[in-house]
């Protein structure tokens, strides 16, 4: 095995919000109705087509807005006791309140506004914009968001480019460059001019990839004149061919950035890990490091990497409706499908579902636990039920799978959603979907440092091409010295040098650009053992401080050139000396014990 190493996808799926484009911004709300207007309106229905009607509502009290004699229907705005004379009168056939509409427009993640795209503009029509290498699982090239000009390069293994199995390399693509068009996303580059290349190396499954055809990879991104090559992916072991490559794509002036890996540990990923290539963190909605996101001294910049909506191949839709409320959940796997709107049924309780009730044609609410999946959708089944929502007993999402094929479609929910319709939703008529186009590209909020790493990308093509006679280098410096500082002070290991910003960086570049940084330290560690001590010297930096670093632990020193540690215990100690903004550290000495 040695030299071959898996390079898993970053990846983690979290959870699965918008089913269609035209939702509403969450963070903004649907409009409202003008002040003034904050009553709610309706269209009255009359027995009788005539001009009689609205002089009903008016003197009933209602507002109108719009009369329809010709169907014997007026619009009107009703306080609550209009309302209520109108239901009394005999001549009235119906009321309906009066749903709003809205543009469509584009939904803008939440992590476009926090790495400042929203506030830079692309290069004028006619200026080149620099072009962006995605290596991932290809791509959804027809996706009615994401250019249509890419181009890209097949692989023999692992399928065409311009296709997406798993919806990887799709869903990074949408963060780089989702279209302006009114519909959808937005990336964080949406004037539908940045070039991109795809480079194919993931299968439909998303497993993984060797070293090598990273290597490769990153050379047919040079061949077709990228300048940023974007790696949503990684793995722990080195490989001195992908170092190699990276190295010498970035000598060439080809700034590659990669996931700092989605294990929650201190241990560094590749291609991440080589100087050549940025690493990138993922932080949350509040600037918060993820609890998956890898901490360590290689981490160089953060970027918003939990709950990321972005374009996927597909339009995948798992939800349950009840009084007006949708509670979307996610499909178990093997079970049957809907049509696209769903089908209606009353929801009944079948506690746990551990024998077949009397359900006919009704959706079943059932518990999870004792039983597996399986037995519960075939009781619901051998009940006469049409499907199943299964709630979790434990908080989160609940991602079950069959053993084997049932045509009864079921999905799973959170604890608390279930909860809620056993209290709300029992006995009333809901709406049950589960629903998948494998053709209709549609938007997923993800979770994972893929997701970070494209923003990063991304900001980097944005800021180079607005700065195209500057260097992978100079860009690289001024990301990181525009980046806003989180966590500790200066540089540290969950957040690098911090949140990227686009136009922090070309206000950065504006003034002329960061200070040249200073020459890196070259500091010489030696260790020696004596008895239950490390006896520690080291030389090659001029700093007052350093930090020595025993495995995951730090100890901040004077920098006097010898530090003495004492060990209690066995096991395998790897020190290192740093600068204590970690920009740089000696070479690493082991000691067993
Ligand atoms: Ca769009
Ligand atoms: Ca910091």
């Amino acid at each position: 095995m040695t030299g071959v190493h898996k390079t898993a996808l970053a990846t983690t799926f979290l959870i699965v919000v918008l089913a269609g484009w035209y939702a509403a911004p969450e963070a903004q709300g649907p409009p409202q109705p003008p002040p003034g207007q904050q009553r709610r309106r309706y269209v009255v229905e009359f027995n009788q087509v005539g001009p009689g009607a609205a002089a009903a509502v008016r003197t009933a009290g209602g507002d109108v807005a719009h009369e329809f004699p010709q169907f014997g229907m007026v619009a009107a705005w009703l306080p609550e006791p209009a309302l209520a004379a109108l239901r009394n009168n005999p001549n009235v056939r119906s009321i309906e309140e009066d749903p709003l509409r809205f543009p469509f427009a584009d939904t803008v993640p939440y992590g476009i506004s926090m790495v400042q795209a929203d506030l830079v503009d692309e290069p004028a029509p006619g200026e080149p914009h620099r072009k962006v290498c995605i290596i991932d699982s290809g791509y959804s090239l027809g996706h009615p968001d994401l250019p249509g000009t890419a181009t890209g390069v097949d692989d023999v293994f692992a399928g065409p480019w311009s296709q997406d199995g798993c919806g990887h390399g799709t869903h990074v693509a949408g963060t780089i460059a989702a279209i302006g068009n009114g519909q959808g996303v937005v990336g964080v580059l949406p004037d539908n001019r940045i070039g991109l290349h795809i480079v194919r190396v993931f299968a439909d499954d998303c497993g993984w990839a060797y070293a090598s055809d990273l290597a490769a990879a990153v050379n047919q991104c040079r061949a077709a004149g990228a300048h940023v090559v974007n790696m949503s992916l990684g793995g722990p072991l080195a490989s001195t061919a992908e170092r190699n490559a990276f190295d010498a794509a970035y000598t060439a002036g080809v700034l590659s950035v990669a996931a700092a890996g989605n294990d929650g540990n201190t241990a560094i990923s590749y291609p991440a890990g080589y100087s050549s290539v940025i690493s990138v963190a993922a932080v949350d909605q509040n600037k918060a490091v993820a609890a998956f996101s890898q901490k360590n001294a290689d981490v160089e910049l953060a970027a918003p990497g939990v709950n990321v909506l972005s374009t996927v191949p597909w339009l995948e839709q798992n939800s349950v409706t009840a009084g007006g409320v949708t509670y979307n959940g996610l499909w178990i796997e093997f079970s049957g499908r809907t049509v696209a709107g769903g089908i209606t049924g009353q929801l009944v309780s079948g506690g746990l579902c551990n024998s077949a009730g009397s359900w006919p044609g009704q959706i079943v609410l059932c518990e999870r636990g004792i039983l597996t999946y399986s037995e519960k959708v075939a009781n619901v089944r051998a009940g006469g039920g049409k499907a199943v929502v299964v709630y979790n007993n434990v908080p989160g999402e609940l991602l079950g799978t069959l053993l084997s094929d049932d045509p009864t479609p079921a999905i799973g929910i959170t604890q608390a959603d279930g909860q809620l319709l056993l209290k709300t939703g029992i006995d009333q008529t809901v709406t049950f979907v589960s629903y998948r186009d494998e053709t209709a590209g549609s938007y997923e909020a993800w979770s994972g440092t893929s997701m970070a790493t494209p923003h990063v990308a991304g900001v980097a093509a944005l800021v180079w091409s607005r700065y195209p006679t500057k260097t992978a280098a100079e860009i690289r410096n001024a990301l990181n010295a525009s980046a806003e500082d989180l966590g500790p002070a200066g540089k540290d290991t969950s957040f690098g040098y911090g949140l990227v910003r686009a136009k922090a960086a070309l206000d950065l570049l504006a003034a002329g650009g960061p200070p040249a940084p200073p020459p890196p330290s070259t500091i010489t560690l030696s260790a020696v053992r004596r008895g239950k001590k490390v006896d520690l010297s080291w030389f090659g930096t001029p700093s007052s401080q350093v930090l020595i670093r025993r495995n995951n632990t730090e100890t901040l020193t004077t920098n006097d050139g010898s530090h003495t540690d004492t060990i209690s215990g066995k096991g395998t100690f790897v020190y290192e000396v740093c600068e204590t903004n970690l920009s740089s550290c000696s070479n690493r000495v082991t000691i067993v014990f």
